[in-house]
């Protein structure tokens, strides 16, 4: 089943709040917010506390043309197997989020059939002969409704959980996110995916820049360069915490529970 373009449903926390919130059935109001339990995570530079009623799981790009043999990422030489290991930590994390009755978000990178939210500059840059909206491995390269540009199965959305459709890198960018988490009363992310240097830092500082607080667990992100990887999750926990936090899922688990 393919995800349309724009879909977006309700999700329902009532697992989680009924769970662990102080005041179940009050959990949106500001005063109940304030005696919500939080949970604290071991990260870097230190300890952040997860807020469940405001906290969701943004899942970044884990798309089939980026991660799957035969691919676009693999066509362009890449080495999948560096993206591939983020698989199961996701899975893990995604169930134990679900379980917890938490909001979960996924993004994809790609463009609407007729290209025309796709700048010029990013269609020819590369000089690659094969570029975005061309036919490749798994259908047009980076289109939405195409094969390549849906989410692997192994992490397949549920309905009730929002796929947004980005053009860029960041997932703010001309987009609906920021007015989802708004509504929904988010104020922390769990940010997840592929890969760290691009889509994960920018969706990251595009966060920060907006007032969310960002926590990124080291194993669910992932870089096709080990170095890349290495230095986008030292940039982001750098300065005391300039972008946000970086931590691991076992310690995500250790506070939310296996799922
Ligand atoms: N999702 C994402 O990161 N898109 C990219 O194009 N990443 C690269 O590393 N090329």
């Amino acid at each position: 089943m393919l995800i349309p373009a724009g879909a977006c449903l309700a999700t329902d926390h009532s697992a989680w709040h009924g769970a662990c919130v102080g005041n179940p059935g009050k959990s949106r109001g500001g005063a109940s917010k304030m005696q919500a339990k939080t949970y604290p995570i071991a990260a870097e530079p230190y300890e952040f506390d997860l807020k469940p009623a405001e906290c969701a799981l943004l899942i970044i790009d884990m798309q089939r043309d980026f991660l799957e043999p035969g691919g676009f990422g693999e066509m362009l030489g890449n080495d999948v197997s560096q993206l591939r290991r983020t698989i199961e930590p996701n899975r893990r994390l995604l169930a134990a989020w679900r379980a917890a009755g938490l909001a979960v978000m996924h993004t994809r990178e790609g463009h609407r059939a007729d290209l025309s939210d796709l700048p010029p500059a990013k269609k020819i840059r590369g000089r690659s002969k094969t570029t975005i909206g061309d036919p490749g491995p798994m259908g047009r390269i980076l289109v939405r409704g195409e094969a390549g540009h849906d989410i692997i199965p192994e992490l397949y959305p549920l309905a009730g959980e929002p796929v947004i459709d980005k053009p860029g890198k960041g997932a703010f960018h001309a987009t609906d996110l920021h007015s989802i988490l708004q509504h929904r009363g988010i104020t922390q992310l769990v940010v997840t995916g592929v890969t760290t240097e691009v889509c994960v830092n920018t969706t990251v500082r595009e966060a920060n820049d907006r007032g969310y607080d960002c926590l990124v667990p080291e194993d669910c992100v992932g870089s096709y360069f080990p170095e890349f990887q290495e230095m986008g999750l030292k940039m982001i926990k750098a300065q005391g915490g300039i972008f946000g936090w970086v931590t691991s899922s076992p310690a995500i688990h250790a506070a939310i529970g296996k799922g």
